[in-house]
């Protein structure tokens, strides 16, 4: 296997060498954190008046974790470590569920992010020579930006589609030789459809490789899409606390996602205790920012549930990895008292040929009872108007999942194209039981 690296030496980095380098950055983020109101009054509580009061890299212990809220409240400037006009681009959330959150970005920061990101794309083999295709928006949302800097700053070509118009992207891809793509899973799946049954072909392509990211997705939908579009997929995971994507990527060995530690600290909780947990059992991510300058954040608790993965991967890194985001620990359904991660049931969904790559979960209420239904699309070459297939994919779908998640769900299918089309991130679950 071809192995490159973007930077050699932080990437390979042994761990005694990459713990020192974590603590000279540690105490630096402190010292930053303590220039904001939020975190002088937080850590002041705590003892810590100034970085060097971190002596070893368990005493992050000792700082309080910063949440969601705490950003929310601190909302527009109460976390900004910088002067405003050293500040040269910021980044909110779309604020569609409350108030925003905000991160802002020196120049440095902006430098560092890129560079992540040009270590990520690059540790799937892309290399000079390669077409990008960018399918996430462009604007406050970092997908956009942040995989076009890495690409730009690589020195590939990249075209800045952004996501949406199906028909121009799959003439973009066939005009221009694109190589490379990165989108929702949810979006590239509905691409493949369109590849499958357009009249642009998969042989008018050149494509070889894709990026897959910012949602929830289970192993089978990467394989979905593999075998779909006859092509390696590659997990991308961020957040936009931790400037979005760039956090953790997988590499050629697509073995587990790479965390890039030495610009986020990893810590695994427990979602409930708090307690931090060892590697490889299931938990809580909590990052904390290495080197950002404008927004500092420490302890930040992300909500997603995954695991650390032991050994080594072949490709040289030591950075840890992690295993495919499992779900948040706020979107896990209780049905009837049974817990479900929506994962779960988009993994059944993709181990079944004859149905196809767009889907919905909906829970009402029936009387005392909760109630699961199922919706989703026949794969496009399959529905030739026999019913009795119909009724034959219905119950092989009922009783995988049964056989799964423990709840007997009801099954909706609908033809090709009958669902919503998502072209960023999917909503995919509709939780319509009243409010407690
Ligand atoms: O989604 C950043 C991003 C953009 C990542 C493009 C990768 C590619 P947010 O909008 O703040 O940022 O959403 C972050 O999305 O906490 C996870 O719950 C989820 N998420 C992101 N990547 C993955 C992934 C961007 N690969 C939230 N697998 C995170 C599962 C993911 N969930």
């Amino acid at each position: 296997m071809d192995i490159t690296y973007w930077n050699a030496h932080e990437e390979t980095l042994d761990k005694d060498a990459l713990r020192e380098l974590q603590l000279i950055r540690l105490r630096q983020t402190v010292g930053q954190a303590l220039k904001t109101d939020f975190y002088k009054r937080r850590l002041n509580k705590v003892g810590i008046s100034s970085g060097d009061d971190i002596k070893t890299l368990d005493d992050i212990r000792r700082i309080p974790f910063t949440t969601k809220d705490d950003l929310r409240e601190a909302y527009p400037f109460a976390m900004l470590a910088i002067d405003l006009h050293d500040v040269i681009r910021l980044h909110t959330s779309s604020g569609t569920t409350g108030t925003p959150t905000v991160i802002y970005h020196s120049r440095s920061d902006i430098d560092n992010w890129t560079d992540l990101m040009a270590r990520c794309i690059i540790s799937t083999g892309v290399n000079r020579g390669d077409v990008f295709q960018n399918m996430t928006t462009y604007g406050l949302f970092t997908g956009g930006l942040g995989f076009h800097y890495g690409a730009e700053r690589i020195g590939i070509l990249v075209i800045p589609a952004s996501s949406g118009k199906t028909n121009r992207q799959i003439m973009l891809m066939r005009d221009f030789g694109t190589t490379v793509v990165h989108a929702t899973p949810s979006y590239l799946l509905h691409i493949s459809s369109h590849i499958n049954s357009g009249d642009i072909k998969r042989s008018d392509l050149k494509l070889q490789r894709a990026f897959l990211g910012a949602e929830p997705h289970s192993e089978e939908t990467r394989k979905k899409i593999e075998e779909l579009l006859g092509i390696d997929a590659y997990n991308s995971y961020g957040l936009s606390e931790m400037n979005g994507p760039g956090v953790a990527f997988e590499c050629v060995y697509k073995n587990g996602m790479h965390v890039w530690e030495d610009a986020f600290f990893m810590e695994m909780i427990d979602p409930v205790s708090q307690e931090v947990i060892p590697d490889e059992n299931e938990g809580e991510i909590v990052f904390t920012t290495l080197n950002r300058t404008a927004t500092p954040l420490l302890r930040y608790r992300t909500r997603d549930l995954t695991s650390v993965m032991g050994g080594e991967c072949p490709c040289g890194r030591k950075h840890r990895r992690i295993a495919r985001i499992k779900g948040r620990s706020d979107d896990m359904l209780i049905i009837n008292g049974v817990n479900i991660f929506p994962s779960q049931i988009e993994d059944v969904i993709m181990k079944i040929p004859e149905v196809g790559t767009n889907y919905q979960i909906v829970v009402d209420k029936h009387g005392a009872l909760d109630k699961l239904t199922v919706k989703t699309e026949l794969y496009s070459k399959i529905f030739n108007g026999d019913f009795s297939l119909l009724s034959n994919i219905k119950i092989k779908l009922q009783t995988m999942l049964r056989d799964t998640i423990l709840v007997n769900p009801s099954i909706e299918l609908h033809e090709p194209g009958g669902l919503p089309v998502s072209e960023g991130k999917a909503k995919r679950v509709f939780d319509n039981r009243p409010k407690m």
